[in-house]
């Protein structure tokens, strides 16, 4: 077994996604005939497309043939998709690099912890999958944040015992999740939201390596 890992979430702490899969859903909203707001948009963080259709349908009080949701699901993404297309390096949220860099050079196993489908090929994009030594995604798991199971299978991966992985998740129910798996979790973003996080900070640009030296310190 390794000594300590770090999993990174990926929408929200990486990249900001969230922003495309607004565009994409109020695409689908507007050809439904409702409005979808900035609001609906935070209730889809962390949660995976198939819930976030359902809410929407709920939201617009649709009722659909499981075709016609298939149907939905797939136009939704193509046209997600196409925004990811034009994604690019500069799209990294502040000083990801930078922690990613410093865990890299310490020889830290680093793992992805996303409910994306689409996490492997966004990483693609912005040049960052070679950080990574395991990528846990929404085509690999059957149970959804808040449950552990993203981030057990990916400590499990890393070869490090889940009390010694540490977790850096934006949505509720990602922290949520980390706690459930007992690992050590890291809010990025509204500590008033993420309050269950063992540590809070707005993003990486206040993670400095005194912290993270202290925090590996009290883990080894
Ligand atoms: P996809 P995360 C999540 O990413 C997003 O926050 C959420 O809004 C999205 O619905 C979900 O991925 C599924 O994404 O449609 O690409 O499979 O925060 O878990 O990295
Ligand atoms: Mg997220």
């Amino acid at each position: 077994m390794k000594e300590i890992g770090f999993i990174f979430d990926l929408d929200g702490v990486i990249v900001d996604t969230a922003k495309y899969h607004y565009l994409a859903w109020k695409n689908l909203a507007d050809q439904l005939g409702f409005e979808f707001t900035h609001e609906h948009n935070e209730l889809f963080k962390g949660v995976s497309r198939k819930k976030c259709l359902e809410i929407l349908l709920e939201i617009g009080k649709v009722e659909a043939s499981q075709d016609q949701f298939d149907a939905w699901m797939i136009e939704k993404n193509v046209d997600y998709l196409a925004y990811i297309e034009k994604m690019k390096e500069s799209e990294i949220l502040p000083d990801v690099p930078r922690i990613l860099n410093f865990l890299k050079e310490n020889n830290f196993p680093i793992g992805l912890g996303s409910a994306s489908k689409n996490a492997r090929h966004i990483l693609e994009k912005v040049n960052l999958i070679h950080f990574f030594d395991v990528i846990v995604d929404g085509n690999n798991v059957t149970k959804a944040k808040p449950d552990p199971q993203v981030f057990l299978i990916a400590a499990e991966v890393l070869e490090v015992n889940a009390e010694k992985c540490v977790v850096f998740e934006d949505a509720i129910a990602g922290v949520q999740a980390a706690n459930n798996a007992e690992m050590i979790s890291i809010g990025i973003g509204d500590a008033e939201i993420l309050s269950h996080a063992d540590y809070n900070f707005d993003d990486f640009t206040q993670i400095d390596t005194p912290f993270l030296t202290k925090l590996i310190n009290s883990l080894a």
